[in-house]
């Protein structure tokens, strides 16, 4: 039985240079994510499950679970020492730890509860994390993907996982609510090149370029010899659709639409920390026209076009784009 802080120590001696801050920040992450993991499970007993009334810096209404969920990450990160600085899709502005202004070397980043919508369904939902080295101010935030130092997320479904990369390999840790320790379930997650499966609201093709509707055309275009069609899975949880992808292949899209135009996902809070994730389990992410990692955002909460997934769909997906495909 490895546990997620037995796992993290040991890899932690594997590098005789580090501090073991990065080591705690990451325990930290687990320990919110049980805390979370609670929260939703008993979301529905509680009154008030539904909006909280407020709207997020995006103009959505806000779950009272996500407001929880948020409260729960800035506050597991409010001691100790690591964190200097944190943003979440939640928060208009970043949050600064005073007390670890000068002594927190690292940045956090955070989508607090993914795919909102499933928390009036009792469907699957995620927490979406990203981990930086802390900067100067807010503006050092705005780094490319590459500059990420850690990143994954908590999906929230039958079972609470957590999967995150340090820059090596793909963990995948599994709750065990028995003894309340995430367990390690595999230390190299790799994504098939190739998969079956499409993610993507398709009740949004009216507004998307010619090429977009084209490449979905493509998969659902039987074709025993390549494998089509592929199945459709979206579930309006972003967490739970990569998850199935990052295990099985396949991809995942939010294209940019007429009405909008660089798509709904987030640089920062999204489509960084799984591309971050995807790139290092062999997958891909794109904007369509390069990987999403070399996005440079100008602001907090930018949004990009994104897809993610196996590497010879999204290669298939870019050549559609550039119209050197066709279905
Ligand atoms: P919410 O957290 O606001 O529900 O958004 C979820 C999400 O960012 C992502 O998890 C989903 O894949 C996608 O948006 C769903 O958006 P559509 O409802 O437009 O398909």
């Amino acid at each position: 039985m490895i546990t997620l802080d037995r796992f993290i120590l040991e890899e932690e001696r594997q590098h005789p240079d580090a501090t073991g801050e990065l080591s705690m920040l990451l325990m930290r992450f687990g320990v919110a994510g049980k805390r979370i993991a609670w929260e939703l499970s008993v979301g529905g007993l509680k009154s008030g499950l539904g909006s909280a009334g407020a709207t997020n810096v995006q103009g959505e209404e806000q779950k009272t679970l996500d407001v929880l969920a948020n409260e729960i990450l800035l506050e597991t990160f409010d001691y100790g020492g690591l964190v200097s600085i944190a943003a979440s899709e939640e928060m208009a502005e970043p949050y600064i730890y005073e007390r670890n202004a000068e002594k927190g070397r690292y940045a956090i980043l955070f989508d607090p509860v993914d795919g909102s919508s499933n928390i009036a369904v009792n469907g699957t939902l995620g927490t979406i994390f990203s981990v930086r080295r802390r900067g100067k101010g807010a503006a050092d935030l705005l780094g490319s993907g590459r500059a990420q130092v850690a990143a994954g997320y908590i999906l929230f479904g039958p079972a609470t996982l957590l999967v995150y990369t340090c820059g090596e390999a793909v963990r995948l840790f599994t709750l065990e609510p028995s003894i309340g320790e995430f367990l390690l379930t595999s230390s190299a997650v790799r994504t098939p090149k190739r998969g079956k499966g499409y993610a993507v609201n398709e009740g949004r093709a009216g507004g998307w370029a010619a090429q977009t509707r084209a490449f979905v055309e493509h998969l659902k275009t039987s074709d025993r010899a390549t494998g089509r069609p592929y199945a459709t899975r979206y579930s309006g949880s972003l967490v739970a659709d990569f998850h199935r992808i990052l295990l099985e292949g396949g991809i995942y899209l939010y294209p940019a639409s007429a009405d909008r135009e660089t798509g709904k996902l987030r640089v920062l809070y999204e489509c960084h920390p799984l591309a971050f994730v995807a790139e290092h389990a062999g997958a891909a992410a794109t904007t369509g026209r390069g990987p999403v990692l070399d996005v440079v955002p100008g602001s907090l909460h930018e949004r990009i076009p994104f897809a993610i997934g196996s590497a010879e769909e999204i290669a298939l997906y870019e050549r559609f784009l550039r119209g050197q495909a066709s279905s």
